[in-house]
């Protein structure tokens, strides 16, 4: 059956700040405090989106949240006459806990979902699983929305299966198609998924930071989506790898079609992760492995740069691959050298392109993070939600919306104004119509 990769990325939203609430992720640790700009934010990851719908890839959004989460703040206790009220005395009362209710993490859509197509799954339909994010506070509150935004863009039951998240529990903690890959011929034909865990549920964990990904969470999701378990594999994630602050595994390995790009240290055992991947490719395709050594990318300098957050696409017209990158990686020494060896040599990447996504790359989110990586039919792209595909029309609109809506700066001092919840309702309620996702989509809509 012949299919393509859609990918769907998170539109920045009107509250992106850097508050440093991610745990074990190093950038949103040393930018904690600065001042962002959400509608920079924005205007980048619709740049971004636009590069590939240009180039003739199918490019679709997922909405922002709604933050400050004042529903989930109201459940919490907080009240008052106004939603803006609400913001203020919450954000009076504990303003750490009123911040991990105000990011716009949602941005990251690769840890929306984990994404299984109907190549691979038992009962022919595409499978969703939104991710928990349960380790950290400011993510664990997105898993509903997620369900509801992927059942307004991926309606039709016969083609599509939106699961729930995994329960709420640290022994099933899912962040998502960030430690998940997928290997195969071309993309219609059946794949090889690989899931990335960082630990064992039932083990101790003493790391510098935490393992965001259980085995029991990859296994329940490999369950739900009918996926063949010849054709899966379970692998562990480098304790090396948490410890150096890669806190996905799409920090240190990415892959497309047959090819799988990764840092030496991904793995805690890389041998034996090959040669299951070789097996379970056995009779489909040859996986290729372009593995990326210490001595030449040190993992260091892999996480500052976040080559591996790259997209590494099948892009019209090219006969090899092209990886679109961070600009930090251009920026570089030890990953713009192996940029150009790599595409000057026979490697099955051949170009590489650089993008500029400062403002989410400072709160640990490359262009790989940024996006969701969805494998149609032609009869599945048929039966989404038209509305949310990129074309010059969208960008037109989305571009106006984000520069009337969003603000330029959003500083430390800021994010205790209650004006910021009506702006941000405002700029959603809109969006709401523009991508037709009904006007009971957010919470807010439904008081
Ligand atoms: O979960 N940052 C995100 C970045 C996610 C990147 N995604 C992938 N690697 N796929 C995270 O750590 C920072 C938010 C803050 O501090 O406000 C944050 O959540």
């Amino acid at each position: 059956m012949s299919a393509i990769e859609a990918n769907f990325d998170g539109l920045v939203g009107p509250t992106h700040n850097y508050a440093g609430l991610a745990p074990g992720n190093l950038a949103s640790a040393k930018n904690q405090g600065s001042v962002a700009s959400p509608r920079a934010g924005v205007l980048e990851g619709l740049a971004k989106a636009k590069r590939l719908a240009d180039a003739g890839l199918a490019q679709g959004f997922l909405p922002p949240q709604d933050r400050p989460f004042i529903f989930g703040l109201r459940q919490l206790g907080f009240d008052g006459a106004t939603d803006g009220a609400v913001w203020e005395a919450a954000y009076k009362a504990d303003p750490v806990l009123a911040l991990n209710m105000m990011s716009a993490s949602s941005m990251w859509a690769a840890n929306a979902a984990t994404v299984s197509p109907s190549a691979d799954t038992a009962d022919g339909r595409l499978h969703f699983t939104p991710a928990n994010l349960l380790t950290g506070l400011h993510r664990s509150i997105e898993g509903y929305q997620t369900y509801r935004a992927l059942q307004r863009i991926f309606p039709a039951e016969s083609h599509f299966a939106v699961h729930s998240e995994l329960p709420h529990q640290a022994s099933f903690a899912d962040e998502g198609a960030a430690n998940h890959v997928r290997l195969c011929a071309e993309h219609g034909g059946p794949g090889v998924e690989l899931f990335v865990y960082g630990r064992d549920a039932f083990e101790d964990w003493e790391g510098r930071f935490p393992a965001r990904q259980t085995k029991q969470a990859c296994e329940a999701v490999a369950r739900r989506h009918g996926l063949d378990p010849a054709r899966t594999v379970h692998i562990r994630q480098s304790r090396a790898a948490i410890d150096a602050g890669a806190f996905h595994n799409d920090v240190v390995c990415v892959g497309n079609g047959p090819v799988l790009l990764f840092h030496e240290l991904a793995f805690e055992d890389k041998n034996a992760a090959l040669d299951a991947i070789r097996r379970a490719a056995d009779g489909l395709f040859e996986p290729v492995f372009v593995e990326v050594s210490a001595a030449e990318v040190p993992i260091g300098d892999a996480i500052t740069s976040y080559l591996f957050n790259s997209q590494l696409l099948t892009w019209p017209g090219q006969g090899r691959q092209v990886l679109l990158a961070p600009q930090e990686t251009e920026e570089t020494e030890s990953t713009r050298a192996f940029c150009e060896r790599m595409t000057a040599g026979n490697s099955p990447i051949g170009q590489v392109q650089y993008a500029g996504v400062r403002q989410s790359m400072r709160n640990g989110g490359g262009p790989a993070c940024l996006r969701l990586r969805v494998v149609l039919t032609e009869a599945e792209r048929a039966a989404v939600n038209t509305a949310v595909w990129l074309d010059d029309a969208l960008y037109e609109t989305l571009t106006a919306w984000a520069t009337r809506h969003y603000r330029e700066e959003l500083g430390p001092d800021d994010l205790g104004d209650p004006a910021l919840v009506g702006e941000s309702q405002t700029a959603l309620d809109e969006l709401t119509q523009i991508l037709k996702l009904g006007p009971d989509f957010y919470p807010f809509q439904r008081v």
